[in-house]
Protein backbone atom coordinates (compact mmCIF):
# COMPACT_ATOMS: atom_id res chain seq x y z
CA UNK A 1 0.00 0.00 0.00
CA UNK A 2 0.94 3.52 -0.90
CA UNK A 3 0.50 6.45 1.27
CA UNK A 4 1.77 10.23 0.49
CA UNK A 5 3.76 10.77 3.53
CA UNK A 6 1.44 13.32 6.06
CA UNK A 7 -1.22 12.11 4.28
CA UNK A 8 -3.53 9.68 6.77
CA UNK A 9 -6.68 9.86 4.53
CA UNK A 10 -5.72 7.66 1.71
CA UNK A 11 -7.53 4.70 0.87
CA UNK A 12 -5.55 1.16 1.08
CA UNK A 13 -7.63 0.34 -2.06
CA UNK A 14 -7.13 2.62 -5.20
CA UNK A 15 -9.67 3.81 -7.26
CA UNK A 16 -9.54 4.32 -10.68
CA UNK A 17 -13.19 5.88 -11.12
CA UNK A 18 -14.96 7.97 -8.35
CA UNK A 19 -18.03 7.01 -7.41
CA UNK A 20 -19.48 9.81 -5.49
CA UNK A 21 -20.97 11.89 -8.50
CA UNK A 22 -22.72 15.67 -8.75
CA UNK A 23 -26.17 15.64 -10.59
CA UNK A 24 -25.95 18.16 -13.29
CA UNK A 25 -28.42 20.71 -12.25
CA UNK A 26 -25.75 21.72 -9.56
CA UNK A 27 -22.58 21.29 -11.31
CA UNK A 28 -20.69 25.22 -11.28
CA UNK A 29 -20.54 26.75 -14.78
CA UNK A 30 -23.33 24.50 -16.11
CA UNK A 31 -26.42 25.76 -16.54
CA UNK A 32 -28.66 22.86 -16.19
CA UNK A 33 -29.91 23.19 -19.68
CA UNK A 34 -31.87 19.99 -20.04
CA UNK A 35 -33.03 20.83 -23.91
CA UNK A 36 -29.58 19.29 -24.70
CA UNK A 37 -29.64 15.69 -25.67
CA UNK A 38 -28.01 14.16 -22.43
CA UNK A 39 -25.45 11.36 -22.61
CA UNK A 40 -25.55 8.51 -19.63
CA UNK A 41 -21.96 8.98 -18.08
CA UNK A 42 -21.72 4.97 -17.48
CA UNK A 43 -22.46 4.27 -21.49
CA UNK A 44 -19.46 7.13 -22.38
CA UNK A 45 -17.36 5.75 -19.47
CA UNK A 46 -18.02 1.53 -21.15
CA UNK A 47 -17.41 2.98 -24.54
CA UNK A 48 -13.75 4.47 -23.31
CA UNK A 49 -12.88 1.36 -21.73
CA UNK A 50 -14.06 -0.62 -25.12
CA UNK A 51 -11.74 1.75 -26.96
CA UNK A 52 -8.92 0.97 -24.50
CA UNK A 53 -8.14 3.65 -21.94
CA UNK A 54 -7.42 2.46 -18.81
CA UNK A 55 -8.45 5.46 -17.39
CA UNK A 56 -11.51 7.81 -17.91
CA UNK A 57 -12.95 10.61 -16.04
CA UNK A 58 -16.22 13.19 -17.01
CA UNK A 59 -15.36 16.66 -15.86
CA UNK A 60 -18.50 20.02 -16.50
CA UNK A 61 -16.93 21.98 -19.50
CA UNK A 62 -16.77 25.03 -17.21
CA UNK A 63 -13.86 27.54 -18.07
CA UNK A 64 -10.80 27.22 -15.73
CA UNK A 65 -9.08 29.72 -13.48
CA UNK A 66 -6.78 31.85 -15.54
CA UNK A 67 -4.13 32.97 -13.22
CA UNK A 68 -2.24 29.91 -12.95
CA UNK A 69 -1.57 29.31 -16.63
CA UNK A 70 -1.18 33.55 -16.95
CA UNK A 71 1.27 33.82 -14.32
CA UNK A 72 3.51 31.13 -15.19
CA UNK A 73 3.86 32.63 -18.74
CA UNK A 74 4.08 36.08 -16.96
CA UNK A 75 7.48 34.16 -14.96
CA UNK A 76 8.88 33.50 -18.23
CA UNK A 77 8.75 29.90 -16.85
CA UNK A 78 7.37 28.56 -20.47
CA UNK A 79 10.90 29.03 -21.57
CA UNK A 80 10.49 28.77 -25.43
CA UNK A 81 6.98 26.66 -25.18
CA UNK A 82 5.53 30.06 -27.29
CA UNK A 83 2.91 27.83 -28.64
CA UNK A 84 1.15 28.26 -25.32
CA UNK A 85 0.69 31.48 -24.73
CA UNK A 86 -0.86 32.14 -28.63
CA UNK A 87 -3.91 29.64 -27.78
CA UNK A 88 -4.23 30.56 -24.39
CA UNK A 89 -7.85 31.86 -24.18
CA UNK A 90 -8.76 27.91 -26.21
CA UNK A 91 -6.80 26.66 -23.61
CA UNK A 92 -8.60 27.71 -20.40
CA UNK A 93 -12.13 27.72 -21.89
CA UNK A 94 -13.60 24.45 -23.85
CA UNK A 95 -16.89 26.39 -25.62
CA UNK A 96 -13.72 28.25 -27.10
CA UNK A 97 -12.41 25.37 -29.25
CA UNK A 98 -16.06 23.74 -29.07
CA UNK A 99 -19.59 25.48 -29.37
CA UNK A 100 -21.94 24.91 -26.82
CA UNK A 101 -19.05 22.80 -24.82
CA UNK A 102 -20.86 20.39 -22.05
CA UNK A 103 -18.51 18.22 -21.29
CA UNK A 104 -14.58 17.30 -21.01
CA UNK A 105 -13.79 14.00 -21.34
CA UNK A 106 -9.93 12.50 -20.11
CA UNK A 107 -8.55 9.73 -20.49
CA UNK A 108 -5.37 7.81 -19.32
CA UNK A 109 -2.84 5.43 -20.96
CA UNK A 110 -0.17 4.16 -18.49
CA UNK A 111 2.94 3.19 -19.84
CA UNK A 112 5.15 0.99 -18.03
CA UNK A 113 7.98 1.85 -15.54
CA UNK A 114 10.74 -0.85 -17.15
CA UNK A 115 12.54 -0.91 -13.74
CA UNK A 116 14.99 -3.38 -14.68
CA UNK A 117 16.30 -1.06 -17.55
CA UNK A 118 18.88 1.21 -16.65
CA UNK A 119 18.50 3.39 -19.97
CA UNK A 120 19.34 7.30 -20.38
CA UNK A 121 15.95 8.27 -22.19
CA UNK A 122 12.92 8.79 -19.96
CA UNK A 123 10.66 6.47 -19.53
CA UNK A 124 7.78 7.31 -21.57
CA UNK A 125 10.11 7.50 -24.68
CA UNK A 126 11.54 4.18 -24.33
CA UNK A 127 8.53 2.35 -27.20
CA UNK A 128 6.07 3.76 -29.64
CA UNK A 129 5.13 7.64 -29.39
CA UNK A 130 2.24 7.96 -26.77
CA UNK A 131 0.63 10.51 -28.93
CA UNK A 132 -0.27 7.35 -31.46
CA UNK A 133 -1.58 5.40 -28.42
CA UNK A 134 -3.89 8.26 -27.50
CA UNK A 135 -4.72 9.05 -31.39
CA UNK A 136 -6.09 5.51 -32.64
CA UNK A 137 -7.92 5.15 -29.35
CA UNK A 138 -9.75 8.20 -29.61
CA UNK A 139 -10.71 7.74 -33.29
CA UNK A 140 -12.41 4.77 -32.22
CA UNK A 141 -14.11 6.70 -29.71
CA UNK A 142 -15.47 9.31 -31.52
CA UNK A 143 -17.31 6.79 -33.82
CA UNK A 144 -18.90 4.90 -30.77
CA UNK A 145 -20.06 8.61 -30.02
CA UNK A 146 -21.94 8.84 -32.42
CA UNK A 147 -23.55 6.26 -32.84
CA UNK A 148 -24.64 6.98 -29.05
CA UNK A 149 -25.66 10.53 -31.07
CA UNK A 150 -25.16 11.13 -34.42
CA UNK A 151 -25.14 14.95 -33.91
CA UNK A 152 -22.92 15.29 -31.39
CA UNK A 153 -19.67 17.44 -32.03
CA UNK A 154 -16.20 16.98 -30.53
CA UNK A 155 -12.24 17.93 -30.20
CA UNK A 156 -9.96 15.86 -29.64
CA UNK A 157 -6.57 16.23 -28.59
CA UNK A 158 -3.31 14.87 -27.18
CA UNK A 159 -0.15 16.96 -26.02
CA UNK A 160 -0.03 19.71 -28.41
CA UNK A 161 -4.35 20.87 -28.48
CA UNK A 162 -5.47 23.58 -26.84
CA UNK A 163 -6.24 22.66 -23.31
CA UNK A 164 -4.55 21.93 -19.83
CA UNK A 165 -4.62 18.24 -19.68
CA UNK A 166 -3.39 17.93 -16.04
CA UNK A 167 -5.93 20.45 -15.06
CA UNK A 168 -8.71 18.70 -16.34
CA UNK A 169 -7.41 15.39 -15.13
CA UNK A 170 -7.67 16.70 -11.77
CA UNK A 171 -11.47 17.95 -12.20
CA UNK A 172 -12.50 14.78 -13.91
CA UNK A 173 -11.60 12.40 -10.64
CA UNK A 174 -8.55 10.71 -12.51
CA UNK A 175 -5.78 12.21 -10.27
CA UNK A 176 -4.54 15.02 -8.14
CA UNK A 177 -1.65 17.68 -9.83
CA UNK A 178 1.27 16.91 -6.94
CA UNK A 179 3.71 19.11 -5.97
CA UNK A 180 6.06 17.55 -8.88
CA UNK A 181 3.58 19.53 -11.52
CA UNK A 182 2.15 15.83 -12.68
CA UNK A 183 -1.29 13.97 -12.45
CA UNK A 184 -0.75 11.50 -10.08
CA UNK A 185 -3.49 8.28 -9.92
CA UNK A 186 -3.59 6.18 -6.29
CA UNK A 187 -3.19 3.26 -8.36
CA UNK A 188 -1.37 4.08 -11.50
CA UNK A 189 0.86 6.71 -10.13
CA UNK A 190 2.19 9.51 -12.46
CA UNK A 191 3.50 7.12 -15.13
CA UNK A 192 0.57 7.47 -17.61
CA UNK A 193 -0.58 9.79 -20.34
CA UNK A 194 -3.24 12.27 -21.28
CA UNK A 195 -5.73 13.08 -23.72
CA UNK A 196 -9.39 14.72 -23.64
CA UNK A 197 -11.89 15.11 -25.45
CA UNK A 198 -14.54 17.83 -25.28
CA UNK A 199 -18.32 17.54 -26.14
CA UNK A 200 -21.24 19.66 -27.00
CA UNK A 201 -23.19 17.02 -24.43
CA UNK A 202 -24.02 17.11 -21.14
CA UNK A 203 -24.13 13.69 -18.95
CA UNK A 204 -26.41 13.17 -15.98
CA UNK A 205 -23.43 12.68 -13.89
CA UNK A 206 -19.91 13.88 -13.21
CA UNK A 207 -16.63 12.75 -11.17
CA UNK A 208 -15.58 14.54 -8.28
CA UNK A 209 -12.57 16.88 -8.93
CA UNK A 210 -9.60 14.60 -7.06
CA UNK A 211 -8.14 15.81 -3.33
CA UNK A 212 -4.81 16.80 -3.79
CA UNK A 213 -2.91 14.27 -1.87
CA UNK A 214 0.61 15.20 -1.08
CA UNK A 215 0.30 16.11 2.21
CA UNK A 216 3.86 17.34 3.90
CA UNK A 217 5.61 15.18 1.56
CA UNK A 218 8.52 17.47 -0.47
CA UNK A 219 10.76 14.41 -1.79
CA UNK A 220 10.33 15.64 -5.60
CA UNK A 221 11.33 19.14 -5.31
CA UNK A 222 14.29 18.28 -3.15
CA UNK A 223 15.06 15.74 -5.69
CA UNK A 224 15.06 17.79 -8.83
CA UNK A 225 19.00 18.42 -9.83
CA UNK A 226 18.47 21.49 -11.39
CA UNK A 227 15.85 23.13 -8.81
CA UNK A 228 13.55 23.43 -11.63
CA UNK A 229 10.33 23.82 -9.01
CA UNK A 230 10.52 28.15 -7.84
CA UNK A 231 6.85 27.13 -6.07
CA UNK A 232 5.71 23.41 -5.17
CA UNK A 233 3.34 22.10 -8.07
CA UNK A 234 4.82 25.11 -10.43
CA UNK A 235 8.11 24.67 -12.92
CA UNK A 236 10.31 26.35 -14.42
CA UNK A 237 10.55 24.74 -17.96
CA UNK A 238 13.83 27.20 -18.61
CA UNK A 239 15.49 24.68 -15.63
CA UNK A 240 13.80 21.39 -16.23
CA UNK A 241 16.02 18.85 -18.15
CA UNK A 242 13.06 17.24 -20.16
CA UNK A 243 12.67 20.53 -21.77
CA UNK A 244 16.51 21.54 -22.28
CA UNK A 245 16.77 17.80 -23.52
CA UNK A 246 13.65 17.35 -25.55
CA UNK A 247 12.26 21.32 -26.69
CA UNK A 248 15.52 23.21 -27.06
CA UNK A 249 17.24 22.80 -30.23
CA UNK A 250 19.28 26.24 -28.71
CA UNK A 251 22.30 25.52 -26.63
CA UNK A 252 21.77 23.94 -23.58
CA UNK A 253 22.67 26.63 -20.75
CA UNK A 254 26.30 26.03 -18.93
CA UNK A 255 25.08 25.72 -15.65
CA UNK A 256 22.74 22.52 -16.32
CA UNK A 257 24.81 20.92 -18.04
CA UNK A 258 26.61 19.00 -15.08
CA UNK A 259 23.20 17.26 -14.30
CA UNK A 260 22.87 15.19 -18.16
CA UNK A 261 24.64 12.25 -17.12
CA UNK A 262 22.71 9.81 -17.76
CA UNK A 263 20.22 11.77 -19.81
CA UNK A 264 19.91 11.90 -23.26
CA UNK A 265 15.75 12.19 -23.59
CA UNK A 266 13.43 13.33 -21.09
CA UNK A 267 13.91 13.43 -17.15
CA UNK A 268 11.62 10.89 -14.96
CA UNK A 269 13.78 12.29 -11.23
CA UNK A 270 10.53 13.93 -10.21
CA UNK A 271 8.41 10.84 -10.35
CA UNK A 272 11.14 8.75 -9.65
CA UNK A 273 11.16 10.36 -6.14
CA UNK A 274 7.50 10.32 -5.71
CA UNK A 275 5.99 7.63 -3.27
CA UNK A 276 3.00 6.97 -5.42
CA UNK A 277 5.37 5.47 -8.24
CA UNK A 278 6.99 3.24 -5.67
CA UNK A 279 4.88 -0.18 -5.24
CA UNK A 280 4.08 -2.40 -8.10
CA UNK A 281 2.35 -0.53 -10.74
CA UNK A 282 -0.13 -2.33 -12.81
CA UNK A 283 1.59 -2.92 -16.36
CA UNK A 284 1.02 -0.25 -18.98
CA UNK A 285 0.59 -0.60 -22.28
CA UNK A 286 2.53 -3.50 -24.21
CA UNK A 287 2.84 -1.15 -27.20
CA UNK A 288 4.60 1.10 -25.22
CA UNK A 289 7.05 -1.09 -23.98
CA UNK A 290 10.96 -0.39 -24.39
CA UNK A 291 12.20 -0.94 -27.98
CA UNK A 292 15.81 -1.65 -29.15
CA UNK A 293 16.76 2.47 -28.94
CA UNK A 294 16.20 2.34 -25.53
CA UNK A 295 18.61 -0.55 -24.24
CA UNK A 296 21.35 1.93 -25.88
CA UNK A 297 24.03 3.41 -23.27
CA UNK A 298 25.15 7.43 -24.72
CA UNK A 299 27.75 6.23 -26.13
CA UNK A 300 26.10 4.01 -28.47
CA UNK A 301 23.69 6.70 -29.03
CA UNK A 302 26.06 9.69 -29.86
CA UNK A 303 27.57 6.83 -31.86
CA UNK A 304 24.78 6.29 -34.08
CA UNK A 305 24.74 6.90 -37.95
CA UNK A 306 21.53 8.75 -39.70
CA UNK A 307 20.10 5.72 -40.38
CA UNK A 308 20.61 3.58 -37.92
CA UNK A 309 18.61 6.58 -35.92
CA UNK A 310 16.18 6.89 -38.55
CA UNK A 311 15.54 2.88 -38.14
CA UNK A 312 15.54 2.71 -34.34
CA UNK A 313 14.03 5.79 -33.40
CA UNK A 314 10.80 5.65 -35.92
CA UNK A 315 7.59 5.74 -34.22
CA UNK A 316 9.12 6.93 -31.09
CA UNK A 317 9.18 10.37 -29.32
CA UNK A 318 13.35 10.31 -29.96
CA UNK A 319 11.80 11.46 -33.14
CA UNK A 320 11.04 15.17 -31.55
CA UNK A 321 14.70 15.67 -30.88
CA UNK A 322 16.20 14.45 -34.18
CA UNK A 323 19.38 12.65 -35.19
CA UNK A 324 21.28 15.90 -34.20
CA UNK A 325 19.49 16.82 -30.91
CA UNK A 326 19.81 13.32 -29.54
CA UNK A 327 24.31 12.75 -30.07
CA UNK A 328 24.36 16.81 -28.88
CA UNK A 329 22.33 15.65 -25.24
CA UNK A 330 24.22 12.01 -25.71
CA UNK A 331 27.77 14.12 -26.18
CA UNK A 332 26.70 16.42 -23.04
CA UNK A 333 25.81 13.07 -21.12
CA UNK A 334 29.16 11.34 -21.65
CA UNK A 335 30.53 14.75 -20.42
CA UNK A 336 29.22 15.08 -17.50
CA UNK A 337 28.96 11.37 -16.66
CA UNK A 338 33.14 11.31 -16.91
CA UNK A 339 33.44 8.76 -19.59
CA UNK A 340 36.82 8.68 -20.34
CA UNK A 341 36.40 6.05 -22.40
CA UNK A 342 34.12 8.10 -25.06
CA UNK A 343 37.15 10.43 -25.26
CA UNK A 344 38.15 8.95 -29.02
CA UNK A 345 34.10 9.26 -30.14
CA UNK A 346 33.89 13.43 -29.02
CA UNK A 347 37.11 13.76 -30.78
CA UNK A 348 35.96 12.51 -33.87
CA UNK A 349 31.99 14.46 -33.15
CA UNK A 350 34.35 17.58 -32.80
CA UNK A 351 34.70 17.08 -36.58
CA UNK A 352 30.67 16.55 -37.00
CA UNK A 353 28.81 18.18 -39.93
CA UNK A 354 26.03 19.14 -36.97
CA UNK A 355 27.58 22.74 -34.90
CA UNK A 356 25.26 21.22 -32.24
CA UNK A 357 26.89 18.27 -32.06
CA UNK A 358 30.40 19.39 -32.62
CA UNK A 359 30.34 22.41 -29.77
CA UNK A 360 28.51 19.60 -27.34
CA UNK A 361 31.24 17.40 -27.93
CA UNK A 362 33.71 19.81 -27.54
CA UNK A 363 33.04 20.77 -24.14
CA UNK A 364 32.43 17.29 -22.66
CA UNK A 365 36.00 16.67 -23.94
CA UNK A 366 36.63 19.69 -21.40
CA UNK A 367 34.58 18.01 -19.16
CA UNK A 368 36.32 14.88 -19.43
CA UNK A 369 40.16 16.82 -19.45
CA UNK A 370 38.77 18.63 -16.24
CA UNK A 371 37.50 15.08 -14.53
CA UNK A 372 41.27 14.13 -14.60
CA UNK A 373 43.26 16.33 -13.35
CA UNK A 374 44.95 15.88 -10.28
C1 LIG B 1 4.44 22.26 -21.65
C2 LIG B 1 4.58 20.84 -21.16
C3 LIG B 1 5.79 20.45 -20.61
C4 LIG B 1 6.88 21.44 -20.27
C5 LIG B 1 6.46 22.21 -19.00
C6 LIG B 1 5.93 21.26 -17.91
C7 LIG B 1 4.90 21.86 -16.96
N1 LIG B 1 4.86 21.33 -15.76
O1 LIG B 1 4.15 22.75 -17.30
C8 LIG B 1 8.12 20.52 -20.14
C9 LIG B 1 8.79 20.41 -21.49
C10 LIG B 1 9.16 20.93 -19.09
C11 LIG B 1 7.45 19.19 -19.82
C12 LIG B 1 8.08 18.16 -19.15
C13 LIG B 1 7.48 16.94 -18.85
N2 LIG B 1 6.28 16.51 -19.29
CO1 LIG B 1 5.02 17.68 -20.21
N3 LIG B 1 3.61 18.70 -20.97
C14 LIG B 1 3.50 19.94 -21.28
C15 LIG B 1 2.09 20.25 -21.83
C16 LIG B 1 2.18 20.28 -23.36
C17 LIG B 1 1.45 21.53 -21.32
C18 LIG B 1 1.55 21.73 -19.79
C19 LIG B 1 1.09 23.13 -19.39
O2 LIG B 1 0.05 23.58 -19.81
N4 LIG B 1 1.90 23.82 -18.60
C20 LIG B 1 1.55 25.15 -18.15
C21 LIG B 1 1.27 25.15 -16.64
C22 LIG B 1 0.73 26.50 -16.17
O3 LIG B 1 0.28 24.23 -16.50
P1 LIG B 1 0.18 23.18 -15.32
O4 LIG B 1 1.48 22.61 -14.89
O5 LIG B 1 -0.89 22.26 -15.77
O6 LIG B 1 -0.34 24.17 -14.18
C23 LIG B 1 -0.94 23.67 -13.07
C24 LIG B 1 -0.02 23.59 -11.89
O7 LIG B 1 0.86 24.68 -11.92
C25 LIG B 1 -1.06 23.68 -10.81
N5 LIG B 1 -0.64 24.43 -9.66
C26 LIG B 1 -0.56 25.76 -9.53
N6 LIG B 1 -0.21 26.04 -8.27
C27 LIG B 1 -0.07 24.86 -7.62
C28 LIG B 1 0.27 24.58 -6.30
C29 LIG B 1 0.33 23.23 -5.89
C30 LIG B 1 0.71 22.92 -4.48
C31 LIG B 1 0.05 22.19 -6.79
C32 LIG B 1 0.15 20.76 -6.38
C33 LIG B 1 -0.29 22.49 -8.14
C34 LIG B 1 -0.35 23.83 -8.50
O8 LIG B 1 -2.21 24.31 -11.33
C35 LIG B 1 -1.96 24.70 -12.63
C36 LIG B 1 -3.24 24.69 -13.46
O9 LIG B 1 -3.79 23.42 -13.52
C37 LIG B 1 1.31 18.99 -21.31
C38 LIG B 1 0.18 18.53 -22.23
C39 LIG B 1 -1.02 19.43 -22.10
N7 LIG B 1 -1.57 19.86 -23.23
O10 LIG B 1 -1.47 19.73 -21.01
C40 LIG B 1 2.42 17.92 -21.19
C41 LIG B 1 2.33 16.92 -20.03
C42 LIG B 1 2.02 17.68 -18.78
N8 LIG B 1 3.70 16.40 -19.93
C43 LIG B 1 3.75 15.16 -19.58
C44 LIG B 1 4.95 14.46 -19.28
C45 LIG B 1 4.87 12.95 -19.21
C46 LIG B 1 6.13 15.18 -19.03
C47 LIG B 1 7.43 14.61 -18.43
C48 LIG B 1 7.20 13.62 -17.29
C49 LIG B 1 8.28 13.95 -19.55
C50 LIG B 1 9.62 13.40 -19.10
N9 LIG B 1 9.69 12.27 -18.41
O11 LIG B 1 10.64 13.95 -19.41
C51 LIG B 1 8.12 15.92 -17.95
C52 LIG B 1 7.77 16.22 -16.49
C53 LIG B 1 8.20 17.56 -15.97
C54 LIG B 1 7.31 17.99 -14.80
N10 LIG B 1 7.71 17.67 -13.58
O12 LIG B 1 6.26 18.60 -15.04
C55 LIG B 1 2.36 14.55 -19.44
C56 LIG B 1 2.02 14.41 -17.95
C57 LIG B 1 1.19 13.20 -17.59
C58 LIG B 1 0.86 13.23 -16.12
N11 LIG B 1 0.67 12.05 -15.55
O13 LIG B 1 0.77 14.27 -15.51
C59 LIG B 1 1.48 15.62 -20.21
C60 LIG B 1 0.07 15.80 -19.69
C61 LIG B 1 1.47 15.16 -21.69
C62 LIG B 1 0.46 14.08 -21.96
N12 LIG B 1 -0.39 14.28 -22.95
O14 LIG B 1 0.39 13.07 -21.29
N13 LIG B 1 6.16 19.19 -20.23
S1 LIG C 1 11.79 16.39 -15.01
FE1 LIG C 1 13.81 16.39 -13.98
S2 LIG C 1 14.63 18.46 -14.22
FE2 LIG C 1 12.41 18.54 -14.74
S3 LIG C 1 11.45 19.08 -12.82
FE3 LIG C 1 11.45 16.85 -12.85
S4 LIG C 1 13.36 16.29 -11.79
FE4 LIG C 1 13.52 18.45 -12.29
S1 LIG D 1 7.03 13.21 -4.26
FE1 LIG D 1 6.12 15.18 -4.80
S2 LIG D 1 4.33 14.68 -6.04
FE2 LIG D 1 4.91 12.79 -4.95
S3 LIG D 1 3.68 12.81 -3.07
FE3 LIG D 1 5.65 13.76 -2.59
S4 LIG D 1 5.29 15.96 -2.90
FE4 LIG D 1 3.61 14.89 -3.91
Amino acid sequence: MVRAVGDESIRPEPLVFLDQRRRLGQIPGCDGDVDDTLLIANDVRAEALACGFTLVGLAPAAPLPAEPLREWLDAGYAAGLGAIRKRMEERLDPARVVRGARTVLVFGVPYGRGDDLVSPIARYARGRDYHYAHRDRMKAMRKRLLLLDPTIHTYACVDAGAAMEKAWGERAGLGFIGKNGLLINRRHGSYFTLSLMILNRAVDVYDDPHPRLCGDCTRCLSACPTNAFPRPGVLDARRCLAYQTVENHDPIPAELRPQLAGRVFGCDVCQEACPWNERDLPPGDPRQDPRPIAQLTSAQLAALSPSEFAELAAGTPLIRAGYDGIRRNACLALGAGNRQEALPLLERLCEDASPAVMEAARWAIEQLRRFSRP
